[in-house]
């Protein structure tokens, strides 16, 4: 099998993003665009030779035809073996599951996340390192650069393989070895949660519904839930992956898993209900006629993790993304355990997880994870509040409400406007930024401005710097404003505006947010003038 070295001309935009390179399909679907990338993926990674690469995705549509482009790519590059979940598939944490089991050197994602899948819509490619992590920005710049002056990339001559029978065989010098995209990361769980309790929970009363939304968590939920828990047949829903995701929008949020909200809210309503998103990182906690905010999940979550085999002996340290609420600080004060606040992106919690600094960290995002692997993971989140209400015999609600008496509530939401003209986005940031100086001191939305900032963080680890990640108004009375544009977006801009006001009083925590959060909604609509500038009166998802 003879390697081809195939002339190309570099493309212009295939700088990764918050979580790699998303684009349309057909932009993909290009001559050379998806080998372009793959190749400056390989070049940024010199010490690939002979080494393991996991390699899967949230089988999407274009998500085959990719595995075996990467699969002749990497088989000339030098690469000594590839693990590739069964069907070309694997969700995101399974895929840093694998990485970390099998010491492997990196691994290569297919997905663009909660993005709609099929020939019209998305299609996303990124890189985890040998940590089972994301690229930091090192390695990403690195590939960008490649990108840039790219002139060539090597592959096989060679006719496509079978993806759908397990086990190893050759492909070139290099050895592909076909695997269950579920086991490792199953084992995993197994050792981390107590099977037994969370058996014993499915055999009484206990009833939930996991909405797996035709993506990839589907035979991850199966296999855990209905196969090793006993939870009833049935529990798990749309659990088939589809290449278009039955049509769906695979985010988890009150907004697109809108008919499991419907039926947590309703008469029938079981005691729990989650769902997780495309490649299956994010995940949705609701209770009977109860929606659990993410940054509360983590609070919860942090203050119960005792309950948790893996985690009996307490956690390190905790750390969230600057735009996630500051529940989960207050939950650290008390433990007396150290907080970091990082930007948004899971790769920036990596460095922290390496060094023992934290255990538990998070996103408002719907992403929530520990040290067990390197990324968000949607149904670790569904086991650890399944082993928290196995060992409280509490309802969601009553873990929630008695979490926030004893902390206080951190209202919270999200106002997202989507497909913005992205000079809009920029004008917006541009005149914002410009304002901050004057801003602080300023008494707004009936509250003083203590900080008005442009967040960056330096890593505490390796000491390296990230600016411009989202423009902050802190107040004096612990409320924040907070202004990002989208990094995973696929057309025009997304504003995503944040508002967090804490209410300590017992007797004002079973309040709407929005109506709590009004005044600081007004203002950021004010700030931004998205309305004059774009026409929108609304946001498109408010979370
Ligand atoms: C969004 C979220 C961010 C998350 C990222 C990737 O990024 O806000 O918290 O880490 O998606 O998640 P952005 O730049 O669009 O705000 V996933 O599940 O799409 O990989
Ligand atoms: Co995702």
């Amino acid at each position: 099998m003879a390697v081809l070295t195939i002339a190309t001309q570099a493309f212009p935009d295939q700088r990764p993003g918050t979580s790699g390179l998303r684009k349309k399909v057909s932009v993909f679907q290009q001559p050379h665009y998806l080998e372009n990338f793959v190749q400056s993926i390989f070049e940024a990674i010199p010490d690939r030779k002979g080494k393991t690469l996991v390699l899967g995705g949230d089988g999407r549509f274009f998500n085959r035809e990719a595995v075996q482009i990467i699969l002749r790519m990497a088989a000339a590059n030098g690469w000594g073996k590839v693990m590739v979940g069964r069907g070309g598939l694997f969700s995101t944490p399974a895929v840093s599951a694998v990485i970390r089991a099998h010491h492997a050197h990196g691994g290569i994602i297919l997905s663009a996340s909660h993005n709609p899948a099929g020939p019209h819509h998305d299609f996303g490619i990124k890189y985890n390192i040998s940590n089972g992590g994301p690229a930091p920005e090192k390695i990403t710049d690195a590939i960008w650069a490649s990108s840039k002056s790219i002139q060539s990339y090597q592959i096989l001559d060679t006719a496509d393989v079978d993806l759908d029978h397990d086990g190893a065989f050759q492909l070139g010098d290099m050895t592909v070895e076909i695997c269950n995209p579920v086991w490792d990361y199953a084992e995993l769980m197994a050792r981390i949660f107590d099977f037994e309790a969370l058996r014993r929970l499915f055999n009484g009363n206990f009833r939930m519904r996991f909405d797996a939304m035709h993506a990839i968590t589907g035979p991850y939920a199966l296999e855990i839930l209905e196969n090793q828990l006993g939870a009833a047949a049935g529990t798990v829903v749309n659990g088939i992956p589809l290449t278009d995701f039955g049509g769906g929008h695979p985010d988890p949020n009150l907004v697109y898993a809108k008919s499991l909200a419907d039926y947590l809210f309703g008469e029938e309503a079981p005691d729990f209900g989650a769902a997780s998103d495309g490649d299956g990182d994010r995940n949705m906690i609701l209770g009977r006629q109860f929606f659990v905010t993410p940054s509360d999940s983590l609070a919860v979550l942090a203050a119960n993790a005792t309950h948790i085999p893996g985690y009996h002996g307490g956690l390190k340290g905790v750390a969230r993304s600057m735009p996630t609420s500051q529940a989960v600080d207050v939950v650290a004060q008390k433990l007396g355990i150290p907080h970091y606040e990082t930007p948004t992106g899971w790769k920036f919690f990596g460095n922290l997880l390496d060094a023992g600094k934290i255990t538990f960290c998070g996103e408002e995002s719907f992403g929530t994870g520990s040290d067990h692997v390197r990324e968000k993971d949607g149904l670790w989140a569904v086991l650890a509040w399944l082993s928290v209400i196995a060992a409280t015999g509490k309802s969601v609600a009553e873990i929630v409400t008695r979490h926030w008496q004893e902390f206080g509530r951190h209202y919270y939401t999200r106002h997202d406007y989507e497909g913005i003209p992205a000079s809009a986005g920029e004008e917006i940031m541009a005149t914002l930024t410009a304002q901050l100086p004057v801003l602080a001191g300023q008494t707004l939305a009936g509250r003083i401005v203590q900080t008005a900032d442009d967040f960056a963080y330096t890593d505490p680890i390796d000491g390296s710097i990230s600016s411009h990640q989202g423009l902050r108004l802190l107040f004096s009375d612990g409320a924040r404003l907070v202004f990002r544009l989208s990094g995973t977006g696929t057309e025009g801009a997304t504003l995503r505006i944040y508002h967090e006001h804490l209410e300590q009083d017992a007797a004002r925590q079973q309040l709407d947010p929005q109506r709590v959060l009004r005044e600081l909604i007004a203002l950021g609509k004010d700030l931004t003038r998205i309305e004059k500038l774009t026409g929108r009166k609304a946001p498109t998802v408010i979370t």
